[in-house]
C-alpha cells in the first residue's frame, strides 16, 4: 500500500536561469549566485533520483526569473493535475511553460481560470485532506475554484491561513508522513493541524520547516542542526541540502519540485 502524499515515482524540476538574480524577494538579503544555485540544485535532483524516482529536468527559462520554483505552477494529485494561477504577476507565464509537461504525464489536467489566484506553495496534501493557506498569493476565489476541482476527485479541502509576513503556507510546514507534520510554532499554534502529530522546528530554526518527505528521505535545508537531529531521532532519514541561494528569494525544498 503506498501513500501518495509522500511516496512518489516522479518529480519535475527546472534548472535555474541566469536571470535568477532578478527573482522576487520579500527583503533584500543579497543577490543569489547562479553557480551556488546550480550546485545546490544538482544535489537536490540527485537526492530525489537516489530514491528510485524519475526526475523530469526542464531547461532554464530566462524570461521567468522565479521559474526554478516549479511547485507554485501546479498541484499534482493521483487523479490529475491542476494548473495554478499565481498571485505574483511576474510568475503568471510560468504556468503555460509547465502545462505541456503535465499534459504528457496526466490524462486529466485542469486549470484555475480566475479571476482568483492560488499558488502551489500554499497547498499541503496530507492524504486525509488538502490544506490550503490563504496568503498574499492565494485568495478566496482561487481556493473556491480549487475546492470544486479536487472535490470531483474525492478530496476534501480545508482552507486555513498562512501567518502574516510568511510567503507561503508551506514556507512554515511540511508533511513528514501520513499523520506527521513538521511546522513552525507560530503556525501550529493556530490549531490548524489538530488531529495530526506535530513536530515543531527548533526555536530560531523556522526556516527548517520547509522540507520535503520524498519516498524514504526527508530533504531539509542545511544549517538547522537541532531540527535535523529531532527528525533523525523521530526515525526519518534526513538529507541536508544547501539552501543559501534559494533562501535569498524566499525559496526552499518544496518549491523546487512537483512530486507525484
Ligand atoms: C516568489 O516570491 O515567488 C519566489 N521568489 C519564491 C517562491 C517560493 N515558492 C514556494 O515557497 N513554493
Amino acid at each position: 500500500m503506498t501513500n501518495p502524499s509522500f511516496e512518489f515515482s516522479r518529480a519535475i524540476t527546472r534548472r535555474p536561469a541566469a536571470s535568477i538574480t532578478e527573482g522576487l524577494r520579500a527583503a533584500d538579503i543579497g543577490t543569489p549566485s547562479l553557480e551556488g544555485m546550480l550546485a545546490a540544485h544538482k544535489t537536490y535532483v540527485a537526492a530525489l533520483k537516489s530514491t528510485g524516482a524519475e526526475v523530469i529536468e526542464l531547461g532554464p527559462l530566462e524570461a521567468f526569473p522565479d521559474a526554478v520554483f516549479v511547485e507554485d505552477t501546479a498541484l499534482c494529485l493521483p487523479q490529475g493535475a491542476v494548473l495554478m494561477r499565481p498571485g505574483a504577476p511576474s510568475r503568471m507565464g510560468e504556468v503555460a511553460e509547465m502545462a505541456p509537461t503535465l499534459r504528457d504525464c496526466y490524462a486529466d489536467v485542469r486549470e484555475i481560470k480566475g479571476p482568483g489566484h492560488i499558488e502551489g506553495g500554499d497547498i499541503l496534501v496530507t492524504g486525509r485532506e488538502v490544506l490550503v493557506g490563504r496568503s498574499d498569493r492565494t485568495d478566496a476565489a482561487g481556493v473556491a475554484e480549487l475546492v470544486e476541482i479536487v472535490g470531483e476527485w474525492g478530496h476534501s479541502l480545508r482552507e486555513v491561513f498562512t501567518p502574516p509576513g510568511v510567503l507561503h503556507f508551506k514556507t512554515d510546514c511540511s508533511l513528514m508522513d501520513g499523520e506527521t507534520i513538521l511546522s513552525t510554532k507560530r503556525l501550529s499554534a493556530s490549531g490548524c493541524f489538530e488531529g495530526y502529530r506535530i513536530l515543531d522546528v527548533a526555536e530560531g530554526e523556522e526556516a527548517a520547516a520547509n522540507a520535503i518527505r520524498f519516498n524514504n528521505l526527508v530533504l531539509c535545508p542545511a544549517g538547522f542542526p537541532r531540527t535535523a537531529e529531532m527528525l533523525d531521532k523521530a526515525g526519518f532519514e534526513v538529507v541536508e541540502i544547501d539552501n543559501t541561494d534559494c533562501a535569498k528569494l524566499d525559496g526552499g525544498m518544496s518549491c523546487l519540485s512537483l512530486r507525484f
